[in-house]
């Protein structure tokens, strides 16, 4: 889908922070001590691979391909640092690769976005950034619709985004989220408006009213449309390295998630969770964010991503 605009997106090699690619210097360091194929060296990147974030699951599995590569592949004796950062390379992008990374589609009706997470996580931009990409490639009638009542700014600040990538806006003074989101869905049926993109406010999971408030949110969908949303996507900010784990593990259990959105890599970031948020959760990785501005929201390559990260 977004294939035909490769152009169009930063080099992400260049736009992840130097602390993204902390897990290649963690990883780099240890090789320093040792770069035989045997099972001390195979601890060694175990223990970096933990120190930069990734889950103690996802290191096991990553562990134990490499050893059934390095068991059946017959490699050398001695090898290289680069050696293994391909072999880690080519592992993390298998765990990362999946069938449902691209964006899901109505092709002929209304399609929703529902776009989650907690306080400050990136959620406003990402929607900002997201309707921009769609813009580019489609012909498509796209609405943002304001269901963060919370903060009056968040309003104008979706407003703001909707004039940047020349979209539709739609809010209203409802203070109750899912009655804004029962209107803009009439709004939109009436307009006959193709993408519905629905920003809400920041909530903590274990703020059990607000979660209850998303899950409204999520069911008036379902009431007016007849359909889960097509996509509902968690939005974590990949500053926060694993406690964004916990917040996909609890927002999963209100809401169905269809894919989570990381943010913010172009910050400090060891960025290792991101591998095990995809492989822990079951969850297709979307878009990351690797930066403010419009075109800083890059549709997520396994490939790419794991050699941005290790080469
Ligand atoms: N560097 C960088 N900053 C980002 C990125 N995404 C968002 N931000 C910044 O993070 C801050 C918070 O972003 P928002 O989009 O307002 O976050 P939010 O989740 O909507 O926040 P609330 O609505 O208050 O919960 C802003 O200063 C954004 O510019 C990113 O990918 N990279
Ligand atoms: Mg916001």
């Amino acid at each position: 889908m977004f294939g035909k605009i490769k152009g169009f997106f930063t080099s992400i090699k260049d736009k992840l922070s130097d602390s993204s690619s902390n897990i290649k210097e963690i990883v780099s360091s240890v090789l320093k001590q040792s770069v035989k194929i045997d099972e001390n060296t195979i601890e060694l990147i175990e223990e970096a691979l933990i120190m930069s974030d990734v889950s103690v699951q996802t290191t096991q599995i990553l562990i134990e391909n490499i050893k059934k590569r390095v068991k059946n592949e017959k490699f050398e004796n001695e090898a290289t640092e680069n050696f293994f950062l391909d072999l880690i390379s080519d592992e993390v992008e298998k765990i990362l690769k999946r069938d449902d990374l691209e964006l899901n589609l109505n092709p002929h009706r209304l399609s929703v976005i529902l776009i989650s997470g907690v306080n400050g996580s990136g959620k406003t931009t990402t929607v900002g950034k997201l309707s921009g990409l769609l813009r580019k490639i489609s012909d498509k009638r796209i609405m943002l619709v304001a269901a963060d009542t919370f903060r009056a700014a968040a309003i104008d600040q979706l407003k703001v985004w909707s004039e940047r990538s020349n979209v539709s806006f739609f809010s209203n003074d409802q203070k109750d989220p899912a009655s804004v989101v029962y209107s803009a869905l009439d709004d939109a049926i009436r307009q006959n408006i193709e993408i519905l993109i629905i920003d809400t406010a920041g909530r903590l999971a274990n703020n059990s009213n607000l979660m209850s408030e998303i899950k409204k949110i999520e069911d008036i969908v379902i009431k007016k449309t007849n359909s889960l949303p097509q996509e509902t996507l968690l939005v974590l900010d990949g500053t926060s390295g694993q406690n964004a784990l916990s917040q996909i593990e609890k927002f999963k259990e209100v809401i169905t998630l269809t894919g989570v959105v990381i943010t913010k890599l172009d910050s400090s970031s060891k960025a290792g969770f991101a591998i095990s948020a995809s492989r822990d959760f079951d969850l297709p990785i979307k878009f990351i964010g690797v930066g403010e501005k419009l075109e800083d929201l890059v549709p997520f390559d396994p490939s790419e991503f794991s050699r941005a990260l290790f080469k």
